[in-house]
């Protein structure tokens, strides 16, 4: 396997890459570039390779299906193919790859043009955690000349929210950061909660980083609208067989580095917001509603079911 997808694995896993969005995209170009370093003579050589690849990356980070989705899709694309020779599957996956991340980048406009609406000028906007996508969101918004403030969590034990709050300043908006605990207590000041996702079951459901769960519970109380920000392509299609996604549990050395000997630390990377907590899903379709997802994704990406 070539070093660029240990290497990028590795990025992954330290979180030197981090959200949904980014560790897709981080994924599909080592596995591109895994693709054109190979030494393979014969097609089934090649996807040997890449389902070793595929196999190291996903489990880099185990609640990411839009980088499953990606990879999947690729190596289905080699699969099917006609081509004789390695040199032109490898441009298969080179052309399916910019494919991908073009249609990737082409939803996060959408999305932002979309959501951007429900940002009021005058207004108060809570998020958690770092989402790309959010954050592009709300730079929109501000594109557009609305004037609004951001609360941002602080997302222990890794601190994402300071990446939130450095990319808000730098835009230009007037940004306030607060502990995760403290949510409730800015709720009422709040007009908008937006937050991203990693995934999105065929219930409707999201999962996206802990505390995630918490926050829609706040915003539900104080009748505040909570809106999650996500690519339709975070849909993860084993949801659909009955399979829950799992939640990655990272090291305890994250939430405490030096702790007294004989203590229980837990730290599960994400956790389940369900749809009832969820005014609307802002996608490259449009603002849906959790119900309608599956219908969506059969429509929009049927080829989600065939390559799994
Ligand atoms: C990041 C996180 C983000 C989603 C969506 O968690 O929960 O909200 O991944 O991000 P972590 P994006 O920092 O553990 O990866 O919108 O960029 O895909």
């Amino acid at each position: 396997m070539h070093e660029s997808v240990l290497d990028t694995a590795e990025r992954i896993k330290r979180l030197e890459v981090q959200g949904a969005r980014n560790v897709a995209i981080a994924a599909i170009k080592a596995i591109e570039e895994g693709a054109k370093r190979s030494k393979a003579k014969k097609k089934q050589a090649l996807l040997k390779e890449l389902s070793e690849a595929k196999t190291v990356l996903f489990a880099s980070r185990e609640t990411e299906p839009l980088m499953r989705n990606a990879i999947r899709y690729i190596l289905y694309a080699v699969e099917k193919s006609d081509e004789g020779s390695v040199r032109e599957l490898v441009d298969v996956v080179s052309q399916v790859s910019s494919q991908f991340l073009g249609d990737l980048e082409r939803s996060k406009e959408k999305i932002a043009e979309v959501g951007s609406k429900r940002v009021s000028n005058g207004s108060k906007v809570l998020t958690h955690c770092h989402s790309s996508t959010v954050t592009n969101l709300l730079r929109k918004a501000k594109d557009e000349g609305k004037s609004f403030e951001v609360v941002c969590t602080e997302s222990r034990p890794v601190f994402q929210g300071r990446i939130t709050a450095k990319e808000m300043l730098d835009a230009g908006i007037e940004t306030t950061l607060i502990v995760d605990s403290a949510v409730r207590y800015f709720m009422n000041e709040v007009d908008l909660v937006v937050v991203g996702a990693d995934a999105i079951t065929s219930e409707g459901n999201i999962i996206n980083k802990i505390g995630t769960s918490m926050v829609a519970l706040a915003a539900k109380e104080a009748r505040t609208p909570l809106y999650v920000v996500s690519e339709l392509l975070k849909f993860d299609p084993a949801t659909i067989q009955g399979n829950y996604e799992i939640i990655e549990e990272r090291n305890s050395s994250e939430v405490w580095a030096d702790p007294p000997s004989g203590l229980t630390i837990r730290n599960p990377a994400f956790d389940v917001t369900r749809r009832e907590f969820i005014h609307g899903i802002i996608c490259e379709e449009g603002i849906i509603s959790p119900h309608s997802i599956n219908e969506l994704i059969t429509r929009k990406y049927p080829w989600i079911f065939e390559v799994t």
